[in-house]
Formats: C-alpha cells, sequence, structure tokens
C-alpha cells in the first residue's frame, strides 16, 4: 500500500531536535498528565514503543495519578511506574533522567504532586537555552521534549515543543513523529550511532501491534470514536496504517467505550431526567450536580466525563454546560474569597458559538472554541445562577 498523503506536520528543526534528545539520552522518562485518559495513556506508551523499535533500554512511563480501569489493559502499562503506588521511585525516575518526554502535556503544574519536580526540569532546560545551550550538548540541553496538542501549549518556534493544537490527538503526533523519523534521509543522522542509522529512513520500523493498539485508543478517545474533531483526511490514512498490524479496532472501542460502572449509568440517568434544565429560546442546557449528589451515586472523578456532551444531542440544543461541585481545601479558601466549595464547568456549543469567551470573562477559565472550561467560588446553584444571568449576553438567539 502507497500511504504518501501523510504529510509532514512535525518541523524539521523540531524533528532534528526530538532525535538528538533521542540519541544523546540514556535514560529517558516519559510522563503525561494527571488524571490521564486514552490519549494521554495511549501517548505516552506508544512513545515508548517508538524508543524501544530505535534501540533504547532504559526507558520508563511515570504516570501521576491514579487512571481508570478500562485503561489498565493498555499494552505496557504493567511497566510503568504509579507514583500513587510508588511515590519515591517516580520522582527518582523523573528526577535522574536524561532526557524527559512529555506527551499529552506541556506544562509542569499538571502532574499532581509531580509537579515540582517536573518544574526543576523546565527551568534546567530553559536555563541550559538562555546560556544558548539548547540545540548543543551541555547540561539541560537535550534533556526535555513536548508534544502536545491542547491550545495553551502552541508556540512552533521552540524546538523542544511539538505542539500543534489543530492534530486531534497527543497520540496522532506521536505516529507522525515516528512516521517523519522513518522517512528521514540517513545522511542528516550520519554523525549518530550506526544503531539509529539501521532504523532511520527504514519503513515503518517502529509500527507492532503494542505501538498501534496505544495510538489508536489515543486517536478514538480523543475523537469520541472519530466523531468530532475528525474531519482531516489524513487521520484515516494513519488508521488505515495501525490496522495493517491487525489490531481489533472494535475490542479497542468495547474496551474503553463500553465499560461503564452500573454507578455511572444511574449517574448519567440521574442528571438528564432530574437535573437537565433547557433553555430552548437560547438552544442551551445546563446540568449541576452537588457533592451531596455524587456522594449519593458513588461518582468517581472519570464518572463525570463527557456527561456535559450528551444534551447536544438533543435537536435545536447548541450550548451545553456541565457543572460539579468542588470542595475548596482551606489553605486555598482565602484565595477564592472565603468560599469553601467550587463549581467546576465545563462548557460545549457547536458551529459558530464559542464558549471560550464567557468561560474566560465571567468563570476563570477559557479553552478552545467549542469546548472549554472555567471554574466559580461557590455553590453549583450560585454557578449555575450566574450563567443564567449572563446568557443574554454570551449566548447566540438564533
Ligand atoms: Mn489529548
Amino acid at each position: 500500500m502507497n500511504y504518501t498523503a501523510i504529510s509532514d506536520k512535525i518541523s524539521p528543526l523540531q524533528l532534528e531536535h526530538a532525535m538528538r534528545c533521542i540519541c544523546d539520552a540514556r535514560s529517558i522518562a516519559i510522563i503525561t498528565h494527571q488524571n490521564p485518559d486514552g490519549d494521554a495513556m495511549g501517548s505516552s506508551l506508544a512513545m515508548r514503543y517508538l524508543l524501544l523499535a530505535l534501540g533504547k533500554t532504559e526507558v520508563t512511563n511515570i504516570v501521576p495519578t491514579s487512571f481508570p480501569d478500562f485503561l489498565a489493559w493498555l499494552p505496557g502499562v504493567d511497566q510503568a511506574i504509579q507514583y500513587e503506588q510508588t511515590p519515591d521511585a517516580a520522582a527518582k525516575a523523573l528526577r535522574e533522567a536524561d532526557l524527559v518526554i512529555c506527551t499529552d502535556l506541556a506544562e509542569p503544574g499538571r502532574v499532581a504532586a509531580l509537579s515540582d519536580v517536573l518544574a526543576e526540569r523546565f527551568d534546567a532546560y530553559k536555563a541550559a537555552g538562555d546560556a544558548g545551550l539548547s540545540g548543543a550538548s551541555g547540561k539541560g540541553a537535550n534533556s526535555l521534549l513536548i508534544i502536545d496538542h491542547h491550545l495553551s501549549s502552541a508556540c512552533t518556534e521552540q524546538p523542544e515543543q511539538i505542539a500543534y493544537p489543530d492534530i486531534a490527538s497527543a497520540s496522532e503526533l506521536v505516529f507522525r513523529l515516528a512516521y517523519q523519523f522513518s522517512k528521514l534521509d540517513r545522511a542528516v543522522f550520519e554523525p549518530l550511532s550506526s544503531r539509529y542509522r539501521a532504523v532511520i529512513g527504514s519503513d515503518l520500523f517502529f509500527l507492532t501491534p503494542e505501538f498501534a493498539t496505544c495510538i489508536y485508543a489515543g486517536m478514538m478517545t480523543d475523537t469520541g470514536n472519530f466523531s468530532y474533531n475528525s474531519c482531516e483526511p489524513e487521520m484515516y490514512n494513519i488508521v488505515a496504517i495501525l490496522l495493517t498490524t491487525g489490531i481489533n479496532k472494535d475490542a479497542i472501542y468495547d474496551r474503553i467505550f463500553n465499560a461503564y460502572s452500573a454507578d455511572r449509568v444511574r449517574l448519567i440517568g440521574y442528571c438528564l431526567y432530574h437535573k437537565m434544565k433547557l433553555f430552548p429560546e437560547f438552544h442551551a442546557a445546563l446540568i449541576t450536580l452537588n457533592r451531596r449528589e455524587m456522594y449519593r451515586f458513588n461518582a468517581k472523578s472519570g464518572d463525570m466525563e463527557g456527561i456535559v456532551n450528551m444534551p447536544l444531542q438533543i435537536k435545536d440544543i447548541y450550548y451545553s454546560v456541565f457543572m460539579r461541585e468542588d470542595k475548596i481545601p482551606p489553605h486555598q479558601q482565602a484565595e477564592a474569597g472565603g468560599a469553601k466549595v467550587k463549581a467546576k464547568i465545563s462548557f460545549r456549543s457547536q458551529g459558530d458559538r464559542p464558549v471560550n469567551k464567557l468561560a474566560r470573562e465571567v468563570f476563570r477559565g477559557g479553552g478552545h472554541m467549542n469546548a472549554s472550561g472555567g471554574e466559580f467560588f461557590g455553590s453549583v446553584d450560585e454557578a449555575a445562577q450566574k450563567f443564567i444571568e449572563i446568557m443574554p449576553k454570551y449566548l447566540l438567539k438564533e
């Protein structure tokens, strides 16, 4: 088969930086964001398989917080260091690695208790760059690589920042990195060891069922099984390549999307039947959940995932807002104006109806035009009242 329709999205500068980082490093740690989803786990586990295919031997996945059971079967999970199980080993691996690779992650603050250790790494890397060492050898240089697709991380000027918000998943970016490695001109990397020359320029050297499974799981998760953010034709060329390894995409779907707990299905029913308010004149829906309700349904953090999208299935509903209540820890209450609870809010919209502006201006958040987040210091009922007040100003009536 001919897959020439996959274009080079990652810039030559970044590709070269990535290859130099990888070549320079003996030990490599891969980390992803806290409360990891399918794309976070998929992209970071696939990255390890890519590095193993490149001949690296000391490669460690670090997972900063627990992950949902429906991801526990992914290839390579059993070898990952989970911070919550072995905090010292996780911190040590992250601190001592020659190279740290962040996937689906671009900010040191999003790795829970490991944030300080990761921040040290970002600072050391930046200091090396300021000293003119970036791209050359020296302590701190070539010690950080970021592979991300969040809006906030877009900064394609930096060699270490492989950050493309127009790519639907970090997993797709890991695939593209591997694919572009496989097409590199061997002459470019002539100074590197023969180990790399053996694979660089060789066709799809990275492509194993394990790698393909992780990438597919991530691509599928961040597009809702290819139902949104999935108009880019090349995505399907990538899927076609992945499927040549013999992976069973329907089984991957089943393991990730048909894996709800009974509590979660009941919680969804409760939200839609008892809690959903519709505002037809604004084409909007609003669901709130307070702490008592979450307790009643034994709701865990992942159980609320995706509920915000459900009202959009209603004809003529184009905006959906989901609010859940969270405790504010005592040491942060002063900063929150004395509030003991806050509402964590997700906004979704369809078409030409931005929600990031209202998230930014009213709810201390931001994000993409059709998918944003924010928060409100106070109860969910107060947050809902605030949203109802500002609807005429921010929501389109047509
Ligand atoms: Mn992602």
